[in-house]
């Protein structure tokens, strides 16, 4: 068994003062820099939502977001508490114009990444629970992968109460384990 941690979007438009702000998005760095530093994983990940400037998510281009993570930006740019020694590889997601990607393996090479490695096992943290995790959670175990979220190591949007409990139970019944 070889493991990945695929830490989601840790990036400063979700974080406090970014223009997607995850309330309290910051406040799991200290526990993804644990967790990359732990031992516990063969591969660490980082993925930025990585958006063009006319993306189809976008308010200005008829989406449900305002304008946000567009490519080079320093809102895109992974948060500075984030340890970046600990990753072993960036993945660029949400390129497509036309498509919200939220997933990271949402037409990114992450699924070849972690076969090339041996990877058979995830575990996946960040922002936005109800968002970006979820979707990746969701991916990773479509493609076989075993599947853990940390509760302690994602935050949500909540745009509806209850939204990241709802996300974490939607991976636990799909086969996902919440650990
Ligand atoms: C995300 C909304 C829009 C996320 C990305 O990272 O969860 N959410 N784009
Ligand atoms: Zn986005």
């Amino acid at each position: 068994m070889s493991r990945a941690l695929i830490i989601v979007d840790f990036q400063n438009d979700f974080t406090p003062g970014g223009e997607l702000a995850v309330p309290d998005g910051d406040s799991i760095a200290a526990k993804l820099n644990e967790l990359a530093a732990s031992g516990d994983f063969d591969l660490v990940i980082a993925t930025r939502d990585w958006h063009p400037a006319d993306h189809s998510s976008f308010k200005v281009n008829g989406g449900p977001w305002p304008v946000h993570c567009v490519a080079g930006t320093l809102g895109a740019q992974l948060h500075p508490a984030l340890d970046q020694t600990r990753i072993d590889v960036i993945v660029d997601k949400g390129q497509d114009v036309a498509t919200d990607g939220y997933s990271g393996f949402a037409g990114t090479d992450l699924d070849e990444i972690l076969r090339e490695r041996g990877v058979t096992d995830v575990t996946v943290a960040g922002l936005a629970t109800d968002y970006c995790v979820k979707n990746t959670a969701l991916d990773a175990l479509r493609a076989g992968y075993g599947v853990t979220v940390d509760p302690g190591a994602v935050r949500g949007v909540e745009i509806e109460a209850g939204d990241s409990e709802r996300a974490l139970a939607e991976v636990r019944s799909a086969g996902g384990v919440l650990a």
